[in-house]
């Protein structure tokens, strides 16, 4: 079995892992170069999320110092021919498809600046919690470039095409408040309080049976993109699985005999 210090020996210097309980921390560790992500650090980006702990039931994602991340570090993109690039977009979109597609699900804390590459890593976890100090941009456009972490995909599903159009083009920055209101995150927190609040809940989030974890992470996104009666008849599978499973079973009976938890106002 892996073990998250075997695990934080192959990665490189500028990722940081640690396991608290049945939470895996993963940190951006750059901070000098704002966490911009060299390949080095996808590589070890994906290298993490595909070797993860049996005993790891989520994973927190955050960076070091003032910002989450500059997105993709701007001094590899010289040398690149077309082929080269084609190569390297392909390796984001499976380093960041093992963040929205592996084992467990990802709380994301984003802090300072959230841009390019470290917007599109952003976008591929499952909960995202902004502290008051994030700010959100596409600078591709105005670099002469364009989104090559799967940004495309993910971002429109998240904020529309109209508004990623938008970012893209204008070369438009959204505040912390408006990144909340326009669905890019959905917790907000004041500055510092960020790690706290993701950690509490990656923890809520690990309770969960992994059975019911494994069906919002692999089976919605994918009967949100079916056609409707595809998806009623996948729904019907997914519930039907998740409630046969014991744990659910002796979850449900807990409640029926008053010892399981209420639904609570927040
Ligand atoms: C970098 C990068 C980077 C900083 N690649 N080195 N991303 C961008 O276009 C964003 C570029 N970065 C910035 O706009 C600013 O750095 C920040 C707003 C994020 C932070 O500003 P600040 O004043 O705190 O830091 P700084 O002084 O600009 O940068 C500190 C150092 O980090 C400096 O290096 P130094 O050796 O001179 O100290 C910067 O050069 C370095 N640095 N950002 C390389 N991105 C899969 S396709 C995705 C496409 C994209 O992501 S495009 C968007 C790229």
């Amino acid at each position: 079995m892996n073990s998250i210090d075997s695990l934080r020996a192959r990665l490189p210097a500028s990722l940081e892992a640690e396991q608290q309980g049945p939470v895996a921390v993963l940190r951006l560790k750059r901070a000098h170069k704002r966490n911009a992500l060299d390949d080095e650090t996808v590589i070890g980006i994906e290298e993490f999320f595909s070797s993860l702990p049996d005993d790891v039931a989520c994973v927190l994602l955050c960076g070091d110092g003032e910002h989450f991340s500059a997105g993709l570090d701007l001094s590899e993109l010289q040398e690149r021919d077309i082929t080269q690039g084609i190569a390297h977009s392909r390796v984001w979109h499976r380093a960041f498809e093992k963040i929205q597609f592996g084992k467990v699900p990802v709380v994301a804390v984003l802090h300072g600046a959230v841009v390019g590459g470290g917007l599109e890593l952003a976008a591929a976890a499952h909960v995202r919690v902004a502290e008051r100090s994030a700010y959100y941009a596409l600078p591709e456009g105005s670099r002469g470039i364009y989104v090559g972490g799967g940004g495309s995909v993910r971002l429109p599903r998240l904020i529309g095409v109209a508004r990623m159009m938008d970012m893209m083009l204008t070369g438009r920055t959204y505040s912390a408040e408006e990144g909340q209101t326009i669905g890019l995150t959905t917790y907000l927190v004041e500055p510092g309080r960020g790690f706290n609040k993701g950690l509490e809940l990656a923890q809520r989030i690990a309770a969960n049976t992994a059975l019911t974890n494994f069906a919002i992470m692999q089976a919605l996104p994918r009967i949100a993109e079916m056609d409707p009666s595809s998806g009623y008849a996948m729904e019907a599978l997914m519930a039907s699985i998740a409630q046969a499973d014991a744990e659910a079973k002796s979850r449900l009976k807990d409640f029926l005999e008053k010892r399981g938890p209420k639904v609570t106002r927040s």
